[in-house]
């Protein structure tokens, strides 16, 4: 105990908590601020807490150490060295070049990885590292996390089976600095009503569809349209004659709220399907999607979307973009609403972290797109369409991988789905399309508790 006290009174002249009034990335103004990277500029204290560390785990067991970039980066490298265990480096970003690994080093699939982290909060960026060393075929069974500020990170990844074992916890961090009148009674009990005010479950919330912050009239039609039918659906009519497209308007067109169109995969498309197909839309009640995922400089998108034989601005609601030829570009579809495609469903796709990160910088800055397609949770401005859904398959063999209504509602906070195949090939596209229905929109209500 007196160690862990004497490391503490170390580590608070190095300056790894400060107290006052700090804003935290999500907006919440915090009575402290805690940052364990001026740790790594003292040689001697950063070996005593790898050391504290490595006790928390039995060392047997490890054959491979990876630290949270960045700050347990020099944490993981030093429980290394004494324990001899290989280091393994996760990146921030692909670096665009060479290997485009996300996990640096000799390691095999299957070798058990013990991950390090310096803060945990909401444990979310650790479930997106463990995500990612997973995804590499390692098995991760066990964190060691030197602060737990107590806001339900822990109690979020033992749900998920993982075992957490932390070195200190806020609580305790407050009291012995107290002890040591490093902190007097009455900044005591500013942080610690600070802290009995933060739940201890995850803080996540998702938004009500009516409470969405989506100023673009398509996107508050379709929210309009979403709780008038009680549906998140949107069904990919990936058919590829006008009479299956119409047969299929018309027989599922009251239970969702887009009908999303290739309409490049028909083989006799005409005006007069089209004036069909958009008399079907006006009496069902639900937009028309095309999904024609635009990537090319404005000028040429422009002609795309406006010439040629499918001329959709005269007649789509919406219209999928790629964000690749910058925010210049997607304006050219105005009036019409833009769903930009940040991030896809397929097995290799290039659209990593750093890809999804600038993506939705590109896509929050243009003003006529109000949705973007993704497979994770994205900011409450745009809504999220979720692809690559099915209840039945896990994939098909051309890289497409599925998953639940319940998986992308409860963890993604996707607010529309995307169903192609689950629907269109079933036996009776009309049932499939009820059981679409009715599934996402109890699980959109589940995410809501
Ligand atoms: O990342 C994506 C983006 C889209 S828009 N992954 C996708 O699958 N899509 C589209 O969603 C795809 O083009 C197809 O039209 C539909 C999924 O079809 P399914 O048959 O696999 O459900």
């Amino acid at each position: 105990m007196q160690a862990k006290e004497d490391f503490l009174l170390k580590a608070y002249e190095l300056g790894i908590i400060k107290f006052g009034s700090f804003t935290l990335k999500s907006g919440i103004e915090s009575p402290f601020y805690v940052d364990l990277r001026p740790l790594a500029s003292s040689p001697h204290h950063l070996k005593t807490l790898s050391h504290n560390l490595l006790q928390l785990v039995d060392e047997k067991s490890l054959e491979l150490i990876c630290g949270v970039p960045y700050a347990a980066l020099p944490m993981a490298t030093t429980m290394s060295l004494e324990s001899g265990v290989p280091l393994i480096i996760k990146r921030k970003e692909n670096k665009g070049y060479g290997t485009k690994r996300m996990l640096e080093g000799v390691y095999q699939k299957g070798q058990n990885c013990l991950l390090v982290e310096d803060v945990i909060t909401s444990g979310k960026s650790l479930v997106e590292t463990i995500d990612e060393v997973e995804k590499e075929g390692l098995k991760v069974t066990d964190i060691v996390v030197v602060l737990d500020r107590e806001q339900g990170g822990i109690e979020r990844l033992e749900k998920k089976g993982y075992r957490v074992s932390t070195l200190f916890t806020i609580n305790e961090v407050i009291d012995i600095l107290h002890k040591y009148h490093r902190l007097d009674a009455e900044e005591v009990k500013e942080v610690k009503s600070f802290l009995n005010e933060s739940p201890t479950a995850p803080t996540r919330k998702r938004t009500r569809l009516e409470d969405k912050e989506i100023q673009h009239p398509v996107g508050r039609n379709m929210i309009d349209i979403a709780l008038r039918k009680k549906s998140n659906l949107i069904a990919s009519a990936d058919v590829v004659s006008s009479m299956e497209l119409l047969k299929l308007a018309n027989e599922i067109g009251d239970k969702i709220v887009a009908l999303k169109l290739h309409s490049d995969i028909i083989v006799d498309f005409t005006w007069d399907m089209v004036t069909e197909l958009r008399s079907i839309a006006r009496e069902k009640d639900f937009l028309l999607f095309e999904d024609r995922k635009f990537a090319d400089i404005g000028n040429t998108q422009e002609l795309q979307f406006k010439q040629g034989i499918y001329r959709f601005a005269d007649w789509v609601d919406m219209i999928t973009a790629h964000t690749i030829a910058g925010e210049k570009s997607l304006r050219v579809f105005e009036p019409t609403g833009v769903v930009a495609i940040v991030e896809m469903s397929s097995e290799g796709t290039l659209t990593d972290n750093y890809y999804v990160t600038q993506s939705l910088n590109v896509a929050q800055k243009s003003p006529n797109v109000f949705a973007a397609v993704a497979q994770r949770q994205v900011s409450d401005d745009l809504l999220l369409f979720t692809p690559g859904v099915n209840l039945e398959m896990k994939g098909d063999n051309k890289g497409q991988q599925y998953k639940t209504p319940k998986k992308v509602f409860n963890d993604y906070f996707t607010d529309f789905i995307i169903v192609g195949r689950g629907i269109y090939k079933a036996n009776d596209p009309v049932v499939a399309a009820e059981e679409y229905r009715k599934q996402g929109w109890e699980a959109y209500q589940d995410s809501l508790k």
